[in-house]
């Protein structure tokens, strides 16, 4: 954890900032908590400063915090003293005049709360000091949190692989049990099971089978309708393991399929494998999605194919770096993406084969490669 609190500190100097504040409400900002302190909780409020490391949160978690934020002076919020309060002393006691905050994932009202709440005339802790007004300046650095997670560490690597291999084993048990006649939402509920059963604490975001026309839909959610001989049925699932997850995609045939179908199949699958070959570090999100694009453009489907090539994954199914025809920052070595091409044709069906890949110097290693990208017919 300390090289992760050494990163917050080196964006402490460059912005001449005094701290870093994570407001965790009820999830929100709980990634980055969770990241820096071990603190796996839905509510709290985390400032890092140049010295010292705090957490605050309320009686639920006292023994939670102890034992998961070590390195963390914890402290506890209560109806008589509130989380504003303990955090306007931290600031007057820390001398924090600038302090940093990431504006995507903390909500107006409550910068607005903190502003007149820490600023505030005739608060008596400040009296006491003989300050009236504290002078503090919030700084909102959108996606910092995210910025700040982008390259992976070893263990995070090994956590993302071990989520991946969880949705990979439930999704090979889950084959054998697809047969015209079950439902989507029988394979989505089936896959979910499958993948607690193999050890994951959760679902990274609720599977998605769309099969047949259904399948034009890339977010489609799983429906009452019972998939049918001749059809593809995309399923996109992933799974969350000591907070890390996974997210893969692979599309499966119904008995015989027409030549039309196959024929989208096999465009997407080789804008797919162009994709994966391209992927390492030193490119950048833009070259990844036009390899894919440019294929399927050839093919005549690049109108079909309407959503970005891939994103970034680690705590968050979706963070960054981006993967997309808009992004023209480098990739890192370390950072994990997907690469996720797919093609939606509006009452015929779609397809789409997703794979999450660590970025190396040379390449990338494949998270999900244990999954077979050749057409299945079930
Ligand atoms: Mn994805």
């Amino acid at each position: 954890m300390d090289s992760r609190i050494d990163k917050v500190r080196k964006v402490l100097r460059t912005e001449k900032a005094d701290a870093l504040l994570v407001w965790n409400s009820e999830g929100s900002g709980q990634p980055a908590t969770q990241w820096f302190s071990g603190f796996s909780g839905s509510s709290s409020m985390l400032l890092i400063t140049e010295t010292k490391c705090v957490l605050v949160t309320d009686g639920r978690y006292t023994a939670q915090a102890k034992r998961e934020a070590r390195g963390f002076k914890i402290l506890i919020s209560l109806a008589q003293k509130p989380t504003f309060k303990i955090l306007s002393e931290i600031i007057k006691g820390n001398n924090v005049h600038r302090m940093l905050f990431d504006g995507s994932v903390t909500a107006y009202a409550l910068v607005e709360e903190l502003k007149s709440s820490v600023t505030s005339e005739g608060d008596t802790s400040f009296r006491k000091g003989g300050i009236k007004k504290l002078s503090i300046e919030l700084i909102s650095r959108k996606r910092i949190l995210q910025e700040l997670r982008v390259v992976k560490d070893k263990e995070e690597i090994h956590l993302l692989k071990k989520s991946a291999e969880i949705a990979c084993r439930a999704f090979t048990r889950l084959l054998p049990e697809i047969h015209a006649g079950i439902t989507e939402k029988g394979i989505a509920k089936r896959l979910e099971d499958l993948m607690a059963e193999e050890g994951a604490e959760g679902i990274a975001f609720p599977t998605i089978v769309a099969s047949g026309k259904n399948g034009a839909l890339p977010h489609a959610r799983p429906s009452d309708k019972k998939i049918k001989s001749g059809e593809l049925v995309t399923i996109d699932f992933g799974a969350c393991f000591h907070g890390y997850v996974s997210d893969m995609t692979r599309t499966i045939a119904i008995g015989k399929i027409s030549t039309r179908l196959k024929k989208i199949y096999e465009a997407v699958r080789k804008a797919q494998e162009l994709g994966c070959t391209k992927a390492k570090a030193g490119v950048t999100g833009r070259q990844i999605d036009a390899v894919c694009r440019d294929y399927l453009t050839k093919q005549g489907l690049g109108k079909y194919f309407a959503h970005s090539t891939g994103h970034g994954i680690g705590m968050e199914v979706h963070e960054l770096p981006i993967v997309s025809s808009y992004s023209d920052t480098l990739l890192i070595e370390g950072s994990v993406i997907t690469c996720e091409p797919g093609v939606y044709i509006p009452n015929v069906g779609g397809v789409r084969i997703e794979d999450a890949l660590v970025l190396t110097k040379g390449g990338n290693t494949n998270l999900s490669k244990s999954l077979s990208k050749e057409l299945l017919t079930l």
